[in-house]
């Protein structure tokens, strides 16, 4: 009989081959034709499967909320700079992209697993909080420069609002939200984030959905799918930074020594 010999590459989300590329199973025209959109695209490529509604307009959401957030920030900051520097589009987007990680932006997935871990085992805000500070981490999802307790992050409350609205049930979210009632009992600025809301709204979507058993629940928190809705909305912003340092013809960036405090 035939032998099939092996293969070097194992590839499950997307097909090529036919008349038409398919997105996990699903051709391109349906995706046009039946009008899906960059939520549903996520859907498939990510999870494999086409998600309900509410889930895929969250996810778009998130995606339009985390797109940019200003030229000050770390992302938008290290991409002006490389623009600046005459770096082309790739070089400048990958610029701002490096700085994605535990302290900006890239702290949905931790913030998932510890508010998912301290959800299921039981533990009270008090204990969570205070078992983080003896460890010697920050709480994930906590904390944010700008924001504070009388000046919330309006990305927050939108993203609440939406889940309040329409998923079945927000148990991770308002969990958080307990955690961050105590935390800002000890500091003003230590209000939940805009990856603690994404991180904590995920789970709910996840075990709210019906859609994912809860092993598959699981590898999608241990893998860490999440901080890639961060990656892919900010490199929108990030892209045009790049477009707008390249209108503007801004010269090559040198920070003022002003601002540098020389010592020894
Ligand atoms: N303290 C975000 O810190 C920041 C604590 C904490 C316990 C915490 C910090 C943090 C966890 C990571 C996280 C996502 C670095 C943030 C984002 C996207 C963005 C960004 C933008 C956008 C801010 C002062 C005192 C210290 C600390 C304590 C701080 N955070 N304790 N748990 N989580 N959070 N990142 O203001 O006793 O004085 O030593 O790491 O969730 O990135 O807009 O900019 O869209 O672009 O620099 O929104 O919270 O505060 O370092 O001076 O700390 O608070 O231990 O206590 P700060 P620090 P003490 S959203």
């Amino acid at each position: 009989g035939k032998v099939r010999a092996p293969t070097h590459i194992i590839s499950t989300i997307s097909d090529d081959r036919g008349e038409e590329p398919c997105y996990a199973g699903i051709p391109m025209s349906s995706i046009v034709e039946q009008g899906y959109g960059v939520g549903d695209v996520i859907s498939l490529l990510w999870f494999k499967r086409s998600l309900p509604r509410y889930c895929t307009k969250f996810i778009e959401i998130c995606i339009m909320l985390c797109a940019d957030h200003g030229p000050c920030v770390s992302g938008a900051h290290n991409t002006i700079v490389t623009a600046r520097a005459g770096k082309d589009l790739v070089s400048s987007l990958v610029a701002g992209l490096l700085t994605i990680g535990p302290r900006f932006g890239g702290a949905i997935d931790d913030a998932a697993r510890y508010f998912k871990e301290a959800y299921d085992k039981g533990l009270s805000p008090y204990e969570f909080v205070e078992s983080m500070k003896k460890k010697g981490i920050r709480v994930p999802g906590i904390g944010h420069r700008v924001k504070r307790g009388d000046n919330r992050d309006k990305r927050v409350e939108l993203l609440q609002l939406f889940a309040r609205t329409n998923f079945p049930s927000v148990k991770y979210m308002e969990y958080a939200v307990q955690v961050e009632t105590y935390t800002l009992s000890k500091a003003n600025n230590l209000v939940l984030n805009v990856d603690g809301a994404i991180g904590s709204l995920f789970l709910d979507l996840l075990a709210g959905s019906g859609m994912f058993t809860k092993q598959e629940i699981d590898e999608i928190v241990e893998i860490g799918y999440l901080n890639g809705l961060f990656v892919l909305a900010r490199s929108i912003g990030l892209i045009g930074h790049t477009f707008d340092q390249k209108r503007l013809k801004q010269p090559l960036y040198r920070h003022p020594w002003e601002d540098v405090l020389y010592t020894k």
